[in-house]
């Protein structure tokens, strides 16, 4: 049976993934970590949730140590707009905490590891439309270097030690639990808030800005359906490509205007402008549909109805 480690289990997709791992597999198998404690009712209310920062490998051993742990899901990380204020801790995070996690996973015998990459690994010289899977990877934010010598690192343990290493590059993910942890992304998720909240949104990509995006729940199938499939299916590893959605910040701004009509955005590009700049327009995600049969279900109109319904339940009842 397996034991499943999250590790940065308090963040974004954590904190949605850590439950629905807890309905599919049971509560007592999923033992949820982050390295603060804000880890919210709902992650220490149904299981167990233990600090743990991933740059301290004998915590991670010991933990993996205590509750038999099988499976790691490493979703600990800086990303890219906080990454490029603090590019040392970047590295630190989630260069010291992948190779800490793929060496303690490879020493004591974990079965499988997964840790997420990101179309950040693209940068200004790969092409933006349809973005291959094997293409030029060149970054030029801190956050990608990462990503990118995450994923072959990951696949390096793959090939030189067997260790079965998974990872998928997520586009920018939209959601309505715990808000996004300081991405280039992040205003496709602010301006439903504010949307609701104020019927204005000032969003700090030009209009015009074009990226491949993803809703939650596209997101956790994605990652259960990769966590499952079969090793022996899977000719790429820690670098699928996987694609949803695809828009630009003033489609997105004219998919919500289609339920709050009076709602205005303007538009102040600031740093994460040149970050988005570098990131492609959509990805193929061919190799991920026939390897482990990848398909999503949100389109942009779909999400955005779930997104305004779930918002707008949260500010009657005055949470947000
Ligand atoms: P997040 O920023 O919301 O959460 C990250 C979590 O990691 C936080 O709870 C934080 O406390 C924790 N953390 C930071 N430093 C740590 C440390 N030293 N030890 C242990 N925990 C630590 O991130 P997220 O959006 O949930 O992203 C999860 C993964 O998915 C990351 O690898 C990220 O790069 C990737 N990803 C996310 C998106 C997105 O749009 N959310 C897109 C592409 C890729
Ligand atoms: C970010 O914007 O940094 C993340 C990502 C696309 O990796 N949301």
């Amino acid at each position: 049976m397996k034991k499943i480690l999250v590790i940065g289990s308090a963040g974004q997709i954590g904190s949605e993934l850590v439950i629905m791992l807890r309905n599919i597999y049971g509560n007592e198998q999923v033992i949820a970590t982050d390295k603060c404690s804000d880890a919210g009712k709902k992650l220490t209310e149904n299981g167990i949730f233990e600090i743990l920062d991933i740059t301290d490998r004998m915590a991670l051993e010991d933990i993996c140590n205590k509750f038999q742990i099988t499976h790691i899901i490493n979703l600990a990380a800086i990303l890219s707009a906080i990454g490029e204020k603090k590019p040392m801790l970047a590295w630190d995070v989630n260069m010291n905490g992948i190779l800490t996690i793929l060496e303690v996973a490879r020493i004591i015998g974990i079965e499988q590891v997964m840790i997420p990459s990101s179309i950040a690994v693209f940068g200004p010289e790969t092409p933006v439309d349809n973005t291959p899977q094997k293409t030029i990877l060149r970054p030029t934010t801190m956050y990608g270097v990462t990503k990118v010598t995450g994923e072959l690192l990951g696949n390096y343990y793959v090939k030189r030690y067997g260790l079965d290493v998974r990872g998928l590059r997520y586009p920018g993910i939209i959601s309505n639990g715990t808000l996004p942890g300081g991405g280039t992304t992040d205003y496709a998720v602010a301006i439903f808030y504010d949307a609701v909240k104020y019927k204005k949104y000032t969003c700090f990509v030009k209009e015009n800005t074009r990226l491949p995006m993803m809703y939650m729940p596209d997101c956790l199938k994605a990652t259960i359906d990769l966590f499952e499939a079969d090793f022996g299916d899977l000719k790429h590893h820690s670098d699928f490509n996987v694609g949803a959605m695809s828009f630009t910040a003033g489609e997105l701004a004219a998919s919500i205007k289609k339920y709050i009509p009076d709602f205005e955005v303007e538009y102040k590009p600031d740093f994460r402008q040149e970050i988005a700049d570098t990131w492609p327009n959509s990805v193929d995600d061919s190799a991920a549909r026939k390897e482990w049969g990848w398909k999503p279900s949100y389109d942009l109109d779909a999400m955005t109805q779930d997104m305004l319904k779930a918002i707008g339940e949260k500010h009657k009842k005055g949470i947000i």
